[in-house]
């Protein structure tokens, strides 16, 4: 399988860090496709813990090389501190390539998200204030600024000057901030620029070049199916395509190049940010989920909304994606529940739903169907084949597999590279 996708199908957070971590071995370019430092992925390796943003996880694995694709939206000094960190670490990060079509995020994009959610009020979004959907808007725009502008410093003070432009009106006229400078802002953007400028490619045709080579290309999602911008439970999303598609465009190949999709899921779902969520829990089993999952934003430190796992969801990914195998991870933080509830349907205004609604309305009104499995007490923090499952786990993994439609291939249980299950 040269080309793989691999993304998210519940709201992120599914691991897709360790995912990707786990198939480091096997691949030879991991390719970041869409978002920006809105991201929080987890790899542990041995006592060491890396939690990655803008990075691709892949680049923590030996002789990958790491791709930051046109997709993305780069903040440029965010690259440096996290490259300077995994250096101080001793990782090796010198084979790290960035698209000349990549975005740039600079500060007024931060400021504009910012200001945003603070005037959308009881509207906002919850976003991670990274400065994403106003980065994203300037390219649809027209106005966005492309990691080759920053190259020629005349074409670059023309751009941020036409980028400028509008959002001066707004800061200073409705929102009453100060005015941002021209000059100011092509001075931090060319802060590191002589830096970049060796990593800076076109990096779809170097990819294509590797799968005509027969190399082994994972393109990592970033966010997930629920978070997409066309897919996902719009306007509550990130302003990204974090679906399976999103590798296409987002990395500039072909769609006849991808060969698999592999999606994350969660045994239960979360949710960090706003917008409707079925099986969101209240109760003590949210705090419970909360505390025994560990479920804090890796980027903004904010607790996660946590709920029962949700069959909808994974079959409308699978759907969305094309799915080929799932990951299921976290299966340990079910250990110690007598009953299991997981939501197979939902019920909206007396009507039954299978399939996930797409019209808003009905799903802020969706309340989820729920089907109780039989749970077990055993530690499987250990078990490494689905033998060494106590049997209502086994039958929990097949329960979801079925409702999903889609073949359950690798099990989590546990943050460790080495707690997993291989199935297939
Ligand atoms: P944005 O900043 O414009 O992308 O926010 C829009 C929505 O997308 C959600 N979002 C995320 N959801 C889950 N995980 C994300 N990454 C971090 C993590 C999040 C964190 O790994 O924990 O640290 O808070 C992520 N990034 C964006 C966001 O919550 C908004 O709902
Ligand atoms: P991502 O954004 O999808 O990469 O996921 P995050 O890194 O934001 O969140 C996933 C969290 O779950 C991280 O803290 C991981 O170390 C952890 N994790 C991943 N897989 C497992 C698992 O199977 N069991 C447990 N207990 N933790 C896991
Ligand atoms: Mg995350």
């Amino acid at each position: 399988m040269p080309a793989v996708v691999l993304i998210g199908a519940q709201w992120g957070d599914e691991g897709k860090g360790k995912a990707t971590d786990l198939l480091g071995s096997r691949v030879d370019y991991v390719v970041k496709f869409n978002g920006g430092n809105n991201a929080g992925h987890t790899v542990v390796i041995g006592d060491e813990k890396y939690a990655l943003h803008l990075l691709p996880s892949g680049i923590l694995s030996p002789g990958v090389v790491p791709v930051i694709a046109n997709g993305v939206v780069v903040d440029i000094d965010v690259l440096f501190e996290e490259l300077d960190a995994l250096v101080a670490r001793g990782v090796d990060v010198s084979r790290l390539l960035v698209s000349g079509s990549a975005h740039v995020i600079a500060g007024y994009h931060r400021t504009v998200d910012k200001v945003t959610e603070r005037f959308l009020g009881k509207r906002r979004i919850g976003t991670t204030g990274r400065g994403i959907g106003p980065a994203y808007a300037d390219k649809i725009n027209r106005v966005g600024i492309r990691m080759w502008d920053l190259f020629d410093e005349k074409i670059l003070a023309e751009k941020v000057e036409g980028a400028l432009d509008q959002k001066n009106h707004l800061l200073v006229k409705v929102y009453n901030r100060r005015a941002i400078t021209v000059d100011e802002t092509v001075e931090e953007l060319l802060t590191h620029a002589e830096r970049l400028k060796p990593m800076v490619t076109d990096t779809s045709l170097v990819l294509n070049r590797a799968l005509d080579d027969d190399k082994v290309v994972l393109f990592e999602g970033g966010q997930a199916t629920m978070l997409d911008v066309d897919h996902g439970t719009y306007p509550f999303v990130t302003s990204s395509n974090a679906t399976a598609g999103g590798a296409v465009t987002g990395a500039g190949i072909g769609p006849t190049r991808v060969s698999g999709v592999i999606g994350v899921v969660k045994a239960y779902t979360t949710r960090v940010g706003e917008g409707p969520f079925p099986t969101e829990l209240f109760d003590q089993w949210g705090e419970y989920l909360q505390k025994t999952g560990g479920e804090f934003g890796v980027t903004t430190g904010r607790a996660r909304r946590c709920g029962w796992y949700d069959s909808v969801i994974t079959r409308y990914a699978t759907r969305i994606n094309g799915i080929t195998d799932l990951v299921l991870t976290k299966l340990d933080v079910l250990t110690g529940i007598e009953k299991i509830p997981v939501c197979v349907a939902y019920e909206v205004d007396g009507v039954r739903y299978d399939e996930m609604p797409t019209d808003q309305t009905a799903f802020h009104h969706a309340k989820p169907v729920y089907e109780e499995l039989d749970g077990w007490w055993e530690d499987i923090s250990g078990a490494r084949t689905l033998d060494d499952l106590p049997v209502n786990a086994q039958r929990y993994v097949k329960a979801l597999e079925e409702m999903s439609g889609t073949r359950i291939s690798t099990i989590g249980v546990g943050p460790q590279r080495d707690a997993t299950i291989q199935v297939h």
